[in-house]
């Protein structure tokens, strides 16, 4: 009990942020099956609008706020980053701790929000007036502000600790230059997070009044405007999905530098440079999700243009990682074949963003599938195949043990399959003009719905394996022994301890 519910330790609570995280998955997961069965065929299975959309907007946060970013900055950077630096902890220790423990309970309060009163059926983008009283009174649209509210004190602590210990804890002789990428990744994450975050609580914060206090910021009635709530909540949401991408970027680099037979990053400043331009960017191009509320067209053009400029350092990363492993003999072990499939889904995903960054196309495009399949895209196969690729290299790090490699594989190519399945026949749903965040379709959206379907399905077959794969590695105990040749790379063995259990404890590599 002491050890987990009170530790300090950066290796604890990264595990901690792992678990947390694979849970919250389960749950988004199970949501989104429910979408994904009531969309399977036109015609109602719930049979009530309001439920259906409190799913899909319960969908999102728990995908975005307690499984993404809780594994890849909690799980991850807790795990990596003061090894990486050379530090024996994070800044803040104390902090640390604290900043997990936030994340339970604003869990609970989002699910409560669902269960209580008609649920928040808000979207996670939680615009009035659908989020005012009007339309949502009762209690669940607090709730779930409450839980943003707290899921941001948790991240903006973290970020802090993450600032801090990487400006102040680096070995002397670490330049900044010579920061491991993930570090780096870690560490632009962090102030993104730092910048956004505020300006969402004060959005949501203005929200509460107006529902309670009788302000009206976002009130035509009272001399507010709706508009502005939405350049508010997009001056976050665009940096967010950066903050939820940027971490997948580090660890893709250091899966392609430790395949490539130099071990040697590509371009290892201007991924750098690359990515404090991805952040910087990010904070400009908030309108390209707000095309459609009427704004003048210089300001489309603006953001168009501005858009489209983020391909630019986001190419140079796809180019560099391709450039990483040219040349080497590739050996498609797991961690490699995630890492494959997130270089060519992701840039998938990016190529239809730059296609609804053109205003005018997005003026059609908007609200429609088509957006879906983008973000699922970036999402579900880039960030989720950067988690996948970064848990299955470092599983024996983290853990000391073996992840079976045949089943790893089988569990990779249902995975592509039944994320593949799901999501590219949602561009054409979206391009036929089926709306997002609706219960039911006509009967000519049928077919596609129906593979898109069959993919989810799959897909929860393939992580049903993956958990199988994680309980047999922990049951079997099949450890792992650490060595360094001559090249100083590392060495992975196998070991299998004799039956009485009476093998050796081994030391945790410092990596
Ligand atoms: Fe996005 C909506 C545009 C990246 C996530 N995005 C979303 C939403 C989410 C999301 C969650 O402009 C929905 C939010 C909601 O609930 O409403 N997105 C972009 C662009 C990029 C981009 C231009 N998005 C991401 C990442 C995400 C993410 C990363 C999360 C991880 N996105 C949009 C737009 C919308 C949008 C519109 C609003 C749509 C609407 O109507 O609501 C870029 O960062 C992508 C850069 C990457 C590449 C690929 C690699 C680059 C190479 C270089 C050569 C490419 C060139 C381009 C020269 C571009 C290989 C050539 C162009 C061709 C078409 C061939
Ligand atoms: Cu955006």
């Amino acid at each position: 009990m002491k050890k987990w519910f009170f530790s300090t330790n950066h290796k604890d609570i990264g595990t901690l942020y792992f678990i947390f995280g694979l849970w919250s998955g389960l749950i988004g997961s199970s949501l989104s099956l429910i979408i994904r069965t009531e969309l399977s065929t036109p015609g109602s299975l719930i049979g009530n609008d309001q439920i259906y959309n409190v799913i899909v907007t319960a969908h999102a946060f728990i995908m975005i706020f307690f499984m993404v970013m809780p594994i890849m900055i909690g799980g991850f950077g807790n795990w990596l980053v003061p090894l990486m630096l050379g530090a024996p902890d994070m800044a803040f220790p104390r902090m640390n701790n604290m900043s997990f423990w936030f994340l339970p309970p604003s869990l609970m309060f989002l699910i409560f929000s669902s269960l209580i009163n008609n649920g928040a059926g808000t979207g996670w983008t939680v615009y009035p007036p659908l989020s005012s009283n009007l339309s949502h009174l009762g209690s669940s649209v607090d709730l779930t502000i409450f839980s943003l509210h707290l899921a941001g004190i948790s991240s903006i602590l973290g970020a802090i600790n993450f600032i801090t210990t990487i400006m102040n804890m680096k070995f002397k002789s670490m330049n900044y230059d010579l920061m491991p990428l993930f570090v780096w990744s870690v560490f632009i994450t962090a102030i993104l997070l730092l910048l956004s975050l505020p300006v969402l609580a004060g959005a949501i914060t203005m929200l509460l009044t107006d529902r309670n206090l009788n302000t009206s910021f976002f009130d035509p009635a009272g001399g507010g405007d709706p508009i502005l709530y939405q350049h508010l909540f997009w001056f976050f949401g665009h940096p967010e999905v950066y903050i939820l991408i940027l971490p997948g970027f580090g660890i893709i680099s250091h899966i392609t530098t430790h395949e490539s037979s130099k071990k040697e990053s590509f371009g290892s400043l201007s991924m750098i440079y690359a990515m404090i331009s991805i952040g910087l960017l990010g904070f400009v191009v908030w309108g390209h999700h707000m095309f459609t509320v009427g704004m003048d067209v210089d300001t489309r053009a603006y953001y168009t243009s501005i858009t489209m400029i983020i391909a630019i350092p986001t190419g140079i990363k796809i180019f560099s990682w391709l450039a990483n492993l040219n040349g080497t003999p590739l050996n498609y072990n797991p961690a490699l074949l995630w890492t494959l499939g997130f270089i060519f889904l992701f840039t998938i995903g990016g190529l239809t963003g730059i296609i609804l960054s053109n205003s005018s196309i997005d003026t059609v495009l908007h609200d429609t599938y088509y957006v879906v399949a983008h973000f699922h895209y970036v999402l579900s196969m880039g960030a989720v195949f950067a988690i996948m690729a970064g848990v299955i290299h470092w599983y024996p790090l983290f853990t000391g043990l073996i992840l079976n490699k045949s089943m790893l594989l089988i569990q990779f190519y249902s995975m592509f399959l039944g994320v593949n399945m799901t999501f590219f026949p949602q561009h054409f749903l979206g391009l036929a003009g089926m709306p997002r965040r609706y219960s039911d379709y006509p009967d000519s959206f049928l077919s596609w719905n129906v593979v898109s379907s069959l993919g989810s399905m799959i897909s929860i077959i393939s992580i049903m394996i993956l958990i199988y794969i994680f309980w047999e590695s922990m049951i079997n105990k099949k450890l792992i022994i650490f060595t360094t040749n001559n090249n100083s790379s590392i060495e992975w063995m196998h070991f299998t301890p004799p039956a009485d259990h009476s093998y050796i404890e081994l030391p945790m590599l410092n990596y």
